[in-house]
């Protein structure tokens, strides 16, 4: 495989709704296009994850712009590979960091070559499922009653998990409200950002005795240590997201007892090929993975479905559907859930939707076309 041409787009997407977490709040998204290219006009689309500002992570929409254009790009375009499974490690052993603009690329490239192929990209990573339950991942709320009311909603519309962002101070009574309102209609678990500390032990342990589906991320990203010594006080399974930035990492959470969920997310890890690590070392221990999802367009969102038809994804993954999210979708057909189900495309070569190109276009702010050629003088 030897992509030629790199087409990186900036696109401004209205959210239906702001979304709001213990880190920020967010009322759109700034989303990174990447489109590669090979010699015979073959294309592979991928999303960049990174936010408007370091919120989630360090990366933000701009260090990702910067890193693509100046070391990633230069680097896929200046070789041949066997494969997109090489692509990754080549830019793990070139550059620290930076994984969402890697992921970005190395995911267009994993596209490209179902696109060569002429297989659905679900086939190419080695998916077996026709289809993966879905969770919602809803915001921060006002007050518990309407995060309730929310909640009730969501239940109504046939998700499969309801996951509730918390808060020091939105997090107990909150989750009381939504199990008030549901019963044990729909496993509910909360995720809380990083924003807690082993000082809000009596929080959590509170949080611990409401039989939640799991508690995801309570404390920081690089806290594997506490997260071990909090998992031995609390008997609902720690799920991981922030912490997990590679397979190394997942194997550090199982050794030392951290959580007992993973949350993937390949963007978070470095793309696909990273992802599909994490996935193998969960599922050699037993512990079951899920796909998370970062308010991503139809693009993001149709790697992600790819990748949780994967045999460890056994828990519902946050792949809310197009309208979820937006008014209207870049890509057609637009994601649905049916029964808390989305369905994974198996029907057509590659991502499995149409990308509307002229509607991207009409959405674009910046872009800049990288090809191979290095300038000389
Ligand atoms: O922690 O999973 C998270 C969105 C932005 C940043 C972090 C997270 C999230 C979500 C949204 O939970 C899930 C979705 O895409 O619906
Ligand atoms: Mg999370």
């Amino acid at each position: 495989m030897r992509p030629v041409r790199l087409v990186l787009r900036e696109i401004g997407l209205r959210l239906r709704e702001p979304f709001r977490t213990s880190t920020g709040a967010w009322d759109q998204r700034r989303i990174l296009l990447v489109e590669v290219g090979d010699e015979d006009g073959a294309t592979g689309w991928g999303e960049c994850v990174a936010e408007e500002s370091p919120l989630y992570g360090p990366e933000t929409v701009d260090t990702a712009w910067l890193a693509i254009t100046a070391w990633i790009a230069p680097l896929v375009l200046s070789r041949e590979f066997t494969g997109p499974e090489e692509v990754g490690p080549a830019l793990e052993a070139a550059f620290r960091g930076h994984h969402m603009a890697k992921a970005a690329v190395e995911m267009a490239c994993w596209d490209l070559a179902a696109e060569q192929e002429g297989i659905p990209l679900a086939e190419l990573l080695e998916g077996t499922r026709a289809e993966v339950a879905t969770g919602i991942s809803l915001g921060l709320q006002s007050s518990p009653a309407q995060l309730a009311e929310k909640a009730t909603e969501a239940a109504a519309a046939g998700y499969r998990r309801i996951k509730l962002k918390i808060a020091p101070g939105a997090d107990v009574e909150f989750a009381a409200a939504v199990q008030g309102a549901l019963g044990e209609e729909v496993p509910v678990s909360v995720d809380g950002n990083g924003a807690y500390s082993l000082g809000d032990l009596e929080v959590l342990r509170r949080l611990d005795a409401m039989q939640l589906a799991m508690i995801e991320q309570p404390l920081a990203a690089g806290d594997l240590v506490r997260h071990a010594e909090l998992q031995r006080r609390l008997s609902t399974p720690l799920c991981l997201d922030e912490s997990i930035t590679g397979a190394d990492r997942a194997e550090d959470m199982i050794t030392l007892g951290s959580g007992r969920i993973i949350n993937v997310k390949p963007g978070r890890v470095g793309g696909h090929g990273a992802a599909r690590a994490v996935h193998d070392v969960a599922a050699g221990a037993g512990v079951p993975v899920w796909c998370g999802g970062m308010l991503e367009s139809g693009v993001g969102r149709a790697h992600n479905v790819a990748l949780a038809s994967l045999p460890n994804f056994r828990l519902p993954g946050d792949l809310s559907p197009s309208a979820r999210y937006w008014e209207r979708d870049i890509v057609h057909p637009e994601w649905t859930m049916s029964a808390g189900m989305v369905t994974v495309p198996r029907d057509r070569p590659g991502l499995g939707v149409e990308i509307d190109e002229e509607m991207v276009e009409e959405l674009t702010v910046r872009r800049v076309v990288l090809t191979g050629r290095t300038l000389t003088l």
